[in-house]
């Protein structure tokens, strides 16, 4: 897809600096460095194909060429919202309600967030998102908001393992939809929320989204550590809050935590 029908889609937005690319190996590898180049708030660095799309803790994200969104917005702490801290967890929040939100308004779907960065779609992974800051000493330069789309059914990856069941937008919906209208819906939300991510609509509007809610689930830390517990909600800092064995409700913070449904069969 040519640049210009890209432009054109995101043309009342009010974007910095916007960066096309057929192939990339990572749309937050590039923002990062145009971030150290100097590059304004909201900047968007747009990829047609990713050959090394990152996950969390090293792990892959697949973005084939032409048929999913995998784009990366650059947030500046002069911005004011992230002056004093990374806020990685609630910017975690910020995509997952962004994107929710410009598919539940404009398309006939629910959309549940799975804590603390997979969008989900009828209980599959349709959208993930990956917010990574970058420091010079104890100074914060900026957040890298990486998100990545699935929106035709081609982008579904075959023939490799996924740590959880995925679909597209498209193969979920059954009818086509175009990719630059989905990405202007997602960052005009994402423009629209970001002054709000300390407000409390943030967790609001993420909490109301949130996958698994009152059901019990397995929290799985880096060193394979497990909690049980059942979801009760968020708390002002994005961290996920339990109701653990002893009827104590616990925060847990993103860190090195991965999230398991025990049982997601309707009760
Ligand atoms: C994520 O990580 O879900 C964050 C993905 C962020 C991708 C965007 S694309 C633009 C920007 N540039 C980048 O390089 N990254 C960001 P995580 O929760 O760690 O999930 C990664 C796991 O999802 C992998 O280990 C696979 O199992 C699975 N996976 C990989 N590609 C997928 C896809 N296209 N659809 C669904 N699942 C996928």
């Amino acid at each position: 897809m040519g640049k210009e029908q890209w432009k054109a889609a995101l043309k009342h937005l009010p974007l910095g600096r916007q960066y096309y690319f057929e192939q990339v190996g990572s749309t937050n590898d590039v923002a990062a460095k145009l971030l150290d180049e100097g590059a304004p708030h909201l900047s968007l660095v747009l990829a047609d194909e990713q050959l090394e799309g990152r996950g969390r803790k090293g792990r892959k994200w697949i973005t084939s060429r032409g048929v999913a969104l995998a784009f990366s917005l650059i947030l500046r702490p002069e911005s004011g919202n992230i002056a004093r801290n990374e806020r990685l967890s609630l910017l975690s929040g910020l995509g997952g309600v962004a994107v929710s939100k410009a598919l539940e308004k404009n398309y006939p779907l629910r959309v549940d967030l799975k804590w603390p960065n997979d969008v989900l779609i009828h209980g599959k992974k349709v959208a993930g998102i990956l917010p990574e800051s970058h420091w010079l000493g104890d100074k914060l330069c900026g957040v890298i908001l990486g998100i990545g789309i699935n929106v035709f059914p081609e982008s579904v990856p075959e023939g490799v393992e996924l740590n959880f069941p995925a679909t597209s937008v498209i193969g979920e919906l059954g009818e086509e939809i175009s990719r630059p209208k989905l990405l202007a819906n997602v960052l005009g939300e994402l423009v629209e929320w970001y002054p709000r991510l300390e407000s409390g609509d943030l967790l609001r509007a993420w909490e109301e989204n949130l996958a698994f809610k009152g059901e019990r689930v397995f929290l799985r830390g880096g060193d394979e550590a497990q909690v049980q517990g059942q979801v009760v909600g968020l708390d002002p800092d994005g961290g996920l809050q339990l109701r653990i064995e002893s009827g104590e409700v616990k925060s847990f913070q993103v860190g090195e935590i991965r999230i398991r449904a025990v049982d997601i069969s309707p009760k």
